[in-house]
This record gives C-alpha cells, sequence and structure tokens, in this order.
C-alpha cells in the first residue's frame, strides 16, 4: 500500500518528482531503546515487544543501556546514543531530575523522546510548562494503583493485621516512588496493619535479603513484606527463606521473572504482579513511528497488569506475562 501511494503521487507530480527525496514513511527509522538496566528481564521482556514492532513496521532498533540502574551509568550511555543521531530515543530514564538536562540535550538536538517505564519530572507531558514536560509521551504500568493492589493482596494474606514493611530501590525512581506511595495509601484504610520504615537497597537483591532479616531481627512479630520491584522482591524472598520463615513472613512481589514465579509453589511468595513489559515496548515503539510518519500521539498511554499466584500460574493465558529471561 505504501509503495502504491509513492507510485501514484510519482506519476501525479510528473516525471521531474523521480529525483525528489524520498517520502517521509519509506525511509528506514533508527529507533533507539535505553533501558533502566540491560540484565533486568522486565527490560529484556520490553525489547522483545519493541523488536517485535520494529519488526512489523520495518524500523532499526538500537538496544543500549547500563549494566546498573544508575543515573551515573545510565548518562553516558544516553550520551553516546544522541551522538549517533537516531530518529527518536526511548528512554526509561533511573531518576526523575538527574535525567532532565542530559535528555534535553537530545530534545534540543530535534530528537523525539518517549519516555518508558519510569518518567522525568511529574510525567505529565506537553503542558506548555517548559521544565521537563518535552518528551512527547509516557507508556507505562499505572504504578500508583499497582501498590495498592500489592497492599490489598498483603491485607488479605496476613489477615488485616500485623507490622509490614516495603523493600524499594531508592527515592526518585519515579515508579518505584509511586508504587510505595500506593501502597502506604491503600493501607492507610486497614488500621490493623502497621508500616515499619522502608528498606532501600540500590536494586541489589543481596542487600535486600540482608535487610529482611535486620527487620526481623529487629521485630520478630514481622508479618508481611511488599517487594517493590524484582530485584527487592527476590532479595525481601531470599530474606525470608534464610530466615526459615517462608509461609510466615507473607512476600507479595512486584514484577514476574521465573525466580520469583518459581516461589510461588513453595508458598515463599504469594503473588506477583506481572507488568506488561512487552507491551510498553511495543507501544513505544508504534508511538516513535506514528510521531515520525507524521500522525499524532498521546501523551500517556497506561499498560495493565495481571496478578500471577498459585491457583493461576499454571494457565497458559496467564503464564505468557512471565518475563522472558
Ligand atoms: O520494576 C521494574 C521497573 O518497572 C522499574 O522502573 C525498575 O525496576 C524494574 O526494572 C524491575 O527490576
Amino acid at each position: 500500500m505504501k509503495k502504491l501511494v509513492s507510485a501514484l503521487a510519482v506519476i501525479a507530480i510528473g516525471a521531474s518528482a523521480l529525483a525528489a527525496p524520498t517520502f517521509a514513511q519509506d525511509k528506514k527509522f533508527t529507533i533507539a531503546l535505553v533501558p533502566g538496566l540491560t540484565t533486568d528481564a522486565f527490560y529484556i521482556t520490553m525489547e522483545k515487544g519493541a523488536q517485535a514492532a520494529a519488526d512489523a513496521l520495518g524500523v532499526n532498533l538500537v538496544f543500549q543501556g547500563a549494566p546498573d540502574f544508575n543515573p551515573v551509568t545510565q548518562v553516558p550511555v544516553l550520551d553516546a546514543v544522541i551522538a549517533r543521531a537516531p530518529d527518536a530515543i526511548l528512554i526509561a530514564p533511573t531518576d526523575t531530575t538527574q535525567l532532565v538536562e542530559p535528555l534535553r540535550k537530545a530534545h534540543d538536538a530535534g530528537i523525539p523522546v518517549i519516555t518508558v517505564d519510569t518518567f522525568i519530572g511529574t510525567g505529565v507531558y506537553q503542558t506548555g510548562a517548559g521544565d521537563a514536560d518535552f518528551p512527547l509521551s509516557y507508556i507505562a504500568s499505572d504504578n500508583v494503583l499497582g501498590g495498592q493492589i500489592a497492599a490489598r493482596a498483603l491485607a488479605t494474606a496476613i489477615g488485616d493485621k500485623g507490622k509490614v514493611y516495603v523493600s524499594n530501590v531508592k527515592p526518585g525512581i519515579s515508579t518505584t516512588d509511586q508504587r510505595e506511595q500506593g501502597f502506604k495509601e491503600e493501607l492507610a484504610n486497614h488500621p490493623g496493619i502497621t508500616v515499619l520504615e522502608t528498606q532501600y537497597n540500590d536494586n541489589d537483591a543481596n542487600k535486600a535479603a540482608s535487610q529482611l532479616q535486620a527487620v526481623f531481627a529487629r521485630n520478630p512479630d514481622l508479618v508481611g513484606v511488599f517487594g517493590a520491584n524484582l530485584f527487592s522482591a527476590i532479595g525481601a524472598a531470599n530474606g525470608v527463606q534464610q530466615s526459615g520463615q517462608t509461609g510466615t513472613i507473607k512476600v507479595v512481589a512486584f514484577d514476574a521473572p521465573t525466580s520469583i514465579i518459581d516461589n510461588l509453589s513453595t508458598g515463599l511468595v504469594d503473588l506477583a504482579i506481572a507488568q506488561h513489559p512487552a507491551e510498553i515496548g511495543y507501544y513505544g515503539v508504534v508511538s516513535a513511528y506514528a510521531h515520525l510518519t507524521g500522525q499524532s500521539i498521546p501523551t500517556a498511554i497506561g499498560t495493565g497488569f495481571t496478578v500471577i499466584d498459585k491457583t493461576n500460574v499454571a494457565d497458559p493465558e496467564i503464564a505468557k506475562y512471565i518475563y522472558s529471561n
């Protein structure tokens, strides 16, 4: 169809049009995807979705990121990506404020920016405020809602009473901040539950495991933990196991890598809240392509969740949301 439209246009304009520049939609666009870190099943799954869209649209996808979730390592990767002048950048910024100026460089160079998973500023873009509103779109889970879902599930698992805490990465990350916010807002409606101080693990599962043991040592009546992302959840679950508290301290996990899913049947993890990272990647590429070919795009696209527990994990319609390795 594209080719036909181009051919008709050439005939209509006449022979001189043969020397005309290529039509925009015939160009092979290069879209860069900069993840929060490269070795995370969440972003690996996102890349697969992005690649599926790139294949369908004839786009060249470049996946380039840092080995850890940290602005100090992400910014140089971003600078290198900008230097390659891709047609658009999809990025999961690792900090709401520290990525604003580095991303503005891309914007100033005329490279459209879309943030996926995480956001900069408030995440409300294209408002004309001129601060961090320059990205075209934010494509992600509803992380406040995800935190609320986690809180309700944990409340049910612990019989609506007792001490719990959040195992989290570090402040300044939009996604995990919002999950903690939603979790605490929801638990404010559960007077029998006490939320202890959040433990920040810097995305290090070993640290999260040690913290679980230390919190348990201080609070032998601890009954639950919310792991606010993949590494926090894996670490918290390991800490519960190492403390000999499997099934007694309930674990609700954000994210659904196989290592978490395998622990649903053992009772170590009560449930996993799977995001849909492949959808985020797919719609990221589709949105960038739509913009590059002259279409308007929404400033925000929300993707869903699938709650996985031992009762539904064998269902292929559920299991398809387990992250790729
Ligand atoms: O939970 C995801 C992602 O949504 C978050 O922004 C950072 O952590 C993960 O990548 C999981 O490790």
